[in-house]
């Protein structure tokens, strides 16, 4: 391609970029565009669907049928994203197996959050109310991304993460005014689970390694500190409400800023966390790795089927 195309091209890009146009699979894009999208994509992905773990451990245990098939909804709408997210990945060339492969192999993450525990029911309000909120405050803003497939999943996906979060916070309120002991679950819950959520924002803005990039490029439409900030202002009212206390001595409203300030995050857990040391890593993959070994026979057989029923029209 001549200098002065390949100007073109890019001169192009940024312009519809700038004028908040949505670039499309077939639109000529820059290659450390499309590689970034495909990273953040392919991680989002893979969050979704290993995010159905710490859920899915609680499915035969829930408290009431009721209780049951909320969460059964909830975890089959994660596995939705995750589909979602990976067919819109696939419009960068990229095949469903290949991310898989990456994830498998260690060298594509997923959110880090979803290396804790789940260890009792309360654990499935706080995933809701807290995880689920804080994926909701991320998704709105990726409804904006600059590129289109991955805008439009997002719009669907915000819908229904707004259900999971209402019925996260519903549990949590219910145990909230239980029994002094389902009182004490739920604040454990919202010990444990607090500072994971804060960590879901990734590092600060100054130490973020994609940041600048993907918002000049529109990627991504506000900063890691200032969507957790989103969030943190958010939650802090609603643990007030149901009378949890958020984990954090140095938590305080603050009347210039408007918003609350709050405690530094333990980055060297973070760091550990997405390096695959967190306390489950190990039992996230080697699930999804057998799950999908254990149901290498229903692909096969589908494809034989369509194998056969190809032959077939040839043949007539
Ligand atoms: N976990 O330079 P940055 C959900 C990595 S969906 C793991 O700031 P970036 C729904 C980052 O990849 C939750 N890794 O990166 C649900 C990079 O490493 P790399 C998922 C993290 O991309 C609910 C390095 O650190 N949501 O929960 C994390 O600009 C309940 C440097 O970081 C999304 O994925 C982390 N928390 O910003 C499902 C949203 N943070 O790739 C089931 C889309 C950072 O160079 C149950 N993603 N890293 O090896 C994003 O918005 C962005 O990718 C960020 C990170 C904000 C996560």
């Amino acid at each position: 391609m001549s200098e002065s195309n390949q100007e073109h091209l890019q001169a192009t890009f940024d312009a519809r970029v700038a004028a908040e146009s949505r670039i499309e699979p077939r639109d000529w894009m820059p290659d450390d565009f499309r590689k970034s999208v495909l990273r953040q994509m392919s991680q989002h992905a893979h969050s979704e669907v290993i995010g159905m773990q710490p859920e899915g451990n609680w499915i035969t245990r829930a408290p009431t049928l009721h209780r049951k098939t909320i969460l059964m909804a909830k975890v089959q709408d994660e596995a939705g994203h995750g589909l979602y997210l990976y067919s819109a990945a696939e419009t960068l060339g990229t095949s469903r197996d290949d991310m898989i492969a990456a994830l498998h192999a260690g060298k594509a993450k997923y959110a880090s959050i979803f290396n804790y525990p789940s260890l009792t029911w309360a654990d499935i309000g706080a995933i809701g109310w807290l995880v689920d909120g804080a994926a909701i405050v991320n998704q709105v803003s990726l409804q904006r991304t600059s590129y289109g497939p991955y805008a439009r999943a997002m719009v669907r996906i915000c819908k229904e993460e707004s259900f999971h979060q209402r019925q996260g916070y519903q549990i949590m309120m219910v145990l909230a005014r239980g029994s002094e002991e389902q009182k004490a679950m739920a604040q454990d819950a919202l010990n444990r689970w607090w500072w994971p959520s804060l960590m879901m924002f990734g590092p600060h803005d100054a130490e973020s390694a994609h940041s600048a990039k993907s918002m000049q490029w529109k990627l991504k439409r506000e900063s890691n500190d200032t969507l957790r900030q989103r969030f943190v202002d958010q939650t802090i009212p609603q643990a007030e409400l149901i009378g949890l206390t958020v984990p954090d001595p140095d938590l305080k409203w603050n009347e210039e800023r408007g918003a609350y300030d709050f405690g530094e995050i333990d980055w060297e857990e973070f760091m550990q966390v997405i390096s695959g040391n967190g306390p489950c890593n190990k039992q996230r993959l080697d699930h999804h790795i057998a799950a999908k070994e254990n149901g290498q026979w229903v692909r096969d057989a589908m494809a034989a089927y369509e194998e056969k029923r190809r032959a077939r029209r040839e043949a007539a």
